[in-house]
């Protein structure tokens, strides 16, 4: 105990009952780097290199951040692709995306701490004093509580921290006059009316001016909120508080906290993901470590480190117990039910749940953190970027990555708890796949599926607030920056608060925590921090040593085995209750069981089946909650299955001057033509028939002749536009959406069906772009005349050295992403019989769509049932079972490696300063179509 206050290093405990300054300083130690302890394992990087990659990491900034302030600013948000100001009410809807979104300089904001991290303190004071100029926070916009006080509220705290740090030392800020302060104090009063709720669990959503009472504040009558979004305040609220001396800010948000603690499951102690705020009744009863509930558990620890009130460790380790009991199962986290905690809810995990090694490493639970690091980065060797749900066989469930920070996070956590290179060299990818696949000339464009490379017209703020500080900070030696890092706690979007304030206006009234913590038997909570000292001098390659034996988890998985681990538990006792995967309609036991469950079977005329669940007619109410259940994973089963059939998503990528690649448009297949992904891409100068429409023989066939024709969607079937263009001579065709403003950022992508006919003759490929995507191609043309454009499945490796350079015969077939699913968000329990892909793409329409990404639905054909290859149910001999599935990953994996289409298409190396110019080149090429309205 006395080494506690007396140096820094991971052999230190936490001394039980500690006073509150000591604690907060101590558990903070969990983090410090343990660099000087590595000996062994990868081999060490230089220094140079460190600062090659810092180096690195400060020019992508850069050009994030520069393309922000000259191309958006002041909106929140920067559209990478058509390079403007993402301005709420001017852009079609994203939904619930868009709440984060106030009309205060979002991106500014949260970017405001960063700019020190990086040592860019000149640019700091700007951008201080541009927010207190040109900000207003009251704003008629309904907003999200949770996204605004992390991000915003957060952001405004973070740049005070820093700008009284800088203050101190004496050359910058010294006309600070806790200006940032006074705005955060004034956000912190906005944001109070959303508790105003019996519960003290606030609304989600807020209006900045009108609040949420009065009708004019169009909110107030949402019934339901996430976990995370309710319990992810203590931290910014209590440090407004301690800076400001107003105590209701830190109250408000310990009483949302002591109610969520109240109505744990009180049987697994674990929590779900949606509650009411009203009653607290668990509306959504899975739960996880990722979306919905992530941050609930960050705040419980990063409260006790920063407040130094134990009741937040106690409920912490609990929480932390349950979680290490149901839903680690390394290197997997699997989301299971908060009553049935045994049971799975999913059968895939969402990117958020990145963050949760870094988590483990503040809490001092090394191993099971590099555990599933290792796992996730394997994914992303395999996609380039973690895509937003991946399944327990690591395809991708949903497509997008709207380049989130969380994996880098954990990996510069790890990397400080590890000292091991291996880290390092892992930071280093993730900038390399940033550069290679989501730089765009302005900006950084999120991806929209990360298996064809397409884009998204969004760069989030957190991209600047977070992803730079853990990258910059993973290459950085103490003196790369300015300030002593170890003297702040890290919110959820990376805004540094000073541990000091543990010590700070502690005149809360603990009138609101509850007083049962004295009930819970915590004789086995860790009080300390893993002695790294003993962890790595002994075994230098103990991070290694763990992630060996994963190192072919990914692309060698036998998930179904690891799930049955858990369904073992359940031979020795109960019976388990009958999985979607395992339904036989001509099972009898099946069918009483389905009686049970209050589920009803329905033959209907095509052969299929359908499932109708009344929980009233259930046996009992666990029967009832089995049967929900059931209904929920046959709905995702039936879905995952449709997908399966459907075509993927491809890609148009604009290769000529002076895009080099870096575009790449969604597109959506076609049921007829060349296949993209059974045939190299084609590539080919792009032409717009005559008629536009390309719904008879084309005016200009010397136009279109060895091109790829242009076509407006609508007036004739799409088979019959494409054979127009195909006798032209065209080598391609790409149909344009012509509903004017739609884009496939708020549409979901169509395949286009053929006429019902044999279409065997089209033997071109064809292409769909929404109007928004397609008018970046139209755009261009009027801009540049010459635009050449490459089809394929997949975006290819672009570079600047593509100018004037011949075409690479690329040899590679591409990718079968045959197995792997097409993004689906939706959730949606539609019962109701549904069109097969085969009748959506013969209906009468004169043009039919058949959507790629449909509802979810409970409808199946008997032939479809346990049609996965991976699934082999009732099976005797899992042995076996793993047998074929690692066969198959194999053989797929080995398709992948042959087939990778990332050449690149330049070989040589470009000095900076011609790539430099380039991207300038860009930018103001960009500007010109900017001012083309684009
Ligand atoms: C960030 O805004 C925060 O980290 C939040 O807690 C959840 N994730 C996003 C970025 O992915």
């Amino acid at each position: 105990m006395s080494e506690a206050g007396g140096g820094r290093g991971f052999g230190y405990s936490v001394p039980q009952r500690a006073p509150w300054s000591l604690v907060a300083a101590t558990a903070a130690l969990c983090l410090v780097s343990a660099t000087s302890v590595w000996t062994a394992g990868a081999s060490p990087m230089s220094r140079e290199e460190k600062q090659k990659l810092g180096n690195q990491v400060l020019e992508m900034f850069d050009h994030a951040y520069g393309n922000y302030m000259e191309h958006a600013y002041p909106a929140d948000e920067l559209m990478p692709l058509t390079c403007r100001g993402r301005v709420r009410g001017q852009e079609p809807s994203r939904g619930d995306v868009d709440d984060a979104l106030g009309k205060f300089s979002l991106t500014l904001i949260d970017s405001l701490d960063t700019l020190v991290v990086l040592n860019k303190t000149k640019e700091f004071e700007d951008a201080v004093r541009k927010v207190l100029r040109d900000v207003n926070l009251d704003n008629d916009v309904v907003v999200s509580v949770f996204e605004t006080n992390i991000r915003v509220l957060g952001g405004l705290l973070g740049g005070h921290s820093l700008a009284i740090m800088l203050k101190e030392k004496g050359e910058y800020m010294q006309w600070y006059n806790d200006e940032l302060l006074q705005m955060a104090k004034q956000l912190g009063y906005k944001l109070l009316p959303a508790f105003n709720t019996t519960s003290g669990l606030p609304y989600p959503r807020i209006n900045l001016k009108f609040g949420i009472r009065k009708p004019e504040a169009r909110t107030g009558t949402e019934t339901d909120t996430c976990t995370a979004c309710a319990g992810t305040l203590i931290l910014e609220f209590a440090a407004l508080s301690r800076f400001t001396g107003a105590t209701i800010f830190e109250e408000y948000a310990r009483k949302a906290l002591d109610f969520l603690w109240e109505k744990r499951q009180r049987s697994s102690n674990l929590v779900g993901v949606t509650i009411n705020i009203h009653t607290g009744d668990w509306v959504r009863k899975d739960s996880g470590v990722g979306a919905g509930i992530d941050s609930y558990y960050e705040y419980l620890l990063k409260a006790y480190v920063l407040l130094g009130d134990d009741s937040f460790l106690e409920r912490f380790n609990t929480h932390y117990d349950a979680i290490m009991r149901y839903i680690s199962q390394p290197p997997l986290l699997l989301d299971v039910h908060i009553h049935k905690p045994m049971l799975n809810a999913r059968t895939w995990m969402d990117a958020l749940l990145a963050f949760f090694p870094g988590l483990q490493v503040l809490k001092g639970d090394i191993r099971p953190a590099i555990e599933t690091h290792e796992m996730l980065y394997q994914v992303i060797k395999k996609h380039n970027f973690l895509p937003e749900a991946f399944t327990t066989d690591f395809r991708v469930h949903w497509a997008q990555h709207p380049l989130r920070p969380e994996f880098a996070e954990s990996t510069y956590f790890l990397y400080k708890a590890t000292g091991d290179p291996y880290y390092l060299e892992v930071g280093k990818t993730l900038i390399e796949n940033l550069n290679k696949y989501a730089r765009v000339p302005c900006g950084f464009a999120a991806m929209k599926d990360v298996r064809t490379g397409s884009h998204e017209d969004r760069m989030d703020s957190f991209f600047l607030a977070e992803m730079f500080k853990y990258l910059y900070l993973l290459f950085a030696d103490k003196e790369d920056v300015i300030f002593d890092i170890e003297d702040y706690i890290f919110t959820t979007e990376a805004h540094l608060l000073p541990l000091w304030l543990s010590t700070t206006n502690q005149r809360i009234s603990k009138k609101n925590t509850t007083s049962e913590y004295t009930e819970l038997d915590d004789s086995n909570f860790d009080w300390t921090c893993p002695n790294t000292q003993i962890l790595f001098p002994n075994d230098p390659l103990y991070a290694q040593s763990i992630r060996e034996p994963l190192k072919n988890v990914v692309d060698k998985s036998c998930p179904r085995g690891i799930i049955r681990v858990r369904e073992e538990s359940f031979r020795s006792g109960a019976k388990p209750p009958l999985r979607a995967r395992d339904f036989m309609a001509t099972n009898p036991e099946h069918l009483e069981i389905l009686k049970k469950m209050g589920v009803s079977l329905i033959h209907l005329k095509d052969g299929r089946v359908q499932l109708v669940q009344h929980a009233i007619q259930a046996a009992s109410s666990i029967d009832a909650e089995d049967g929900l259940r059931f209904m929920q994973e046959m709905i995702e089963l039936s879905s995952q299955q449709q997908k399966e059939q459907q075509l993927p998503p491809r890609a148009v990528q604009i290769v000529s001057h002076p895009f080099f690649g870096r575009v790449v448009l969604t597109a959506g297949p076609a049921q007829f033509g060349l296949d993209l992904s059974k045939h190299k891409e084609t590539r080919g100068f792009v032409a717009s028939s005559k008629p536009y429409n390309g719904c008879s023989e084309l005016t200009n066939p010397e136009a279109v002749m060895g091109k790829i024709a242009l076509i407006q969607r609508g007036q004739c079937m799409f088979a019959e536009k494409a054979r127009n263009i195909q006798n032209a001579g065209a080598i391609g065709g790409i149909v344009i959406d012509d509903n004017e403003g739609s884009s496939s950022d708020t549409a979901p992508l169509f395949q286009m069906a053929g006429d019902g006919k044999d279409t065997d003759d089209i033997t071109i490929p064809m292409l769909f772009l929404f109007s928004k995507e397609g008018s970046i191609i139209l755009d261009a043309i009027r801009e540049y005349e010459e635009v050449e454009v490459l089809l394929s499945d997949k975006a290819k490796d672009r570079d600047p050295e593509m100018e004037n350079e011949e075409q690479p015969s690329s040899e590679n077939d591409s990718q079968n992403q045959s197995a792997e699913q097409i993004a689906s968000g939706s959730q949606e329990v539609d019962l109701v019989g549904q069109e097969s892909p085969e009748e959506s793409s013969l209906n009468s329409h004169p043009e039919s769509l058949s959507p790629a990404d449909t509802d979810n639905a409970a409808s199946i054909s008997p032939s479809e049932q346990n049609s996965n290859p991976t699934e082999n149910h009732e099976t005797t001999s899992l042995d076996d079972e793993c047998t074929d599935l690692d066969n198959q990953l194999q053989e797929q994996s080995e398709t992948e490696e042959d087939s990778n289409p990332n050449v690149s298409w330049g070989k040589k190396v470009q000095p900076i300063d011609s790539i430099l110019a380039d991207w300038n080149e860009d930018i103001e090429a960009f500007e010109m179509m900017e001012k083309d309205e684009l």
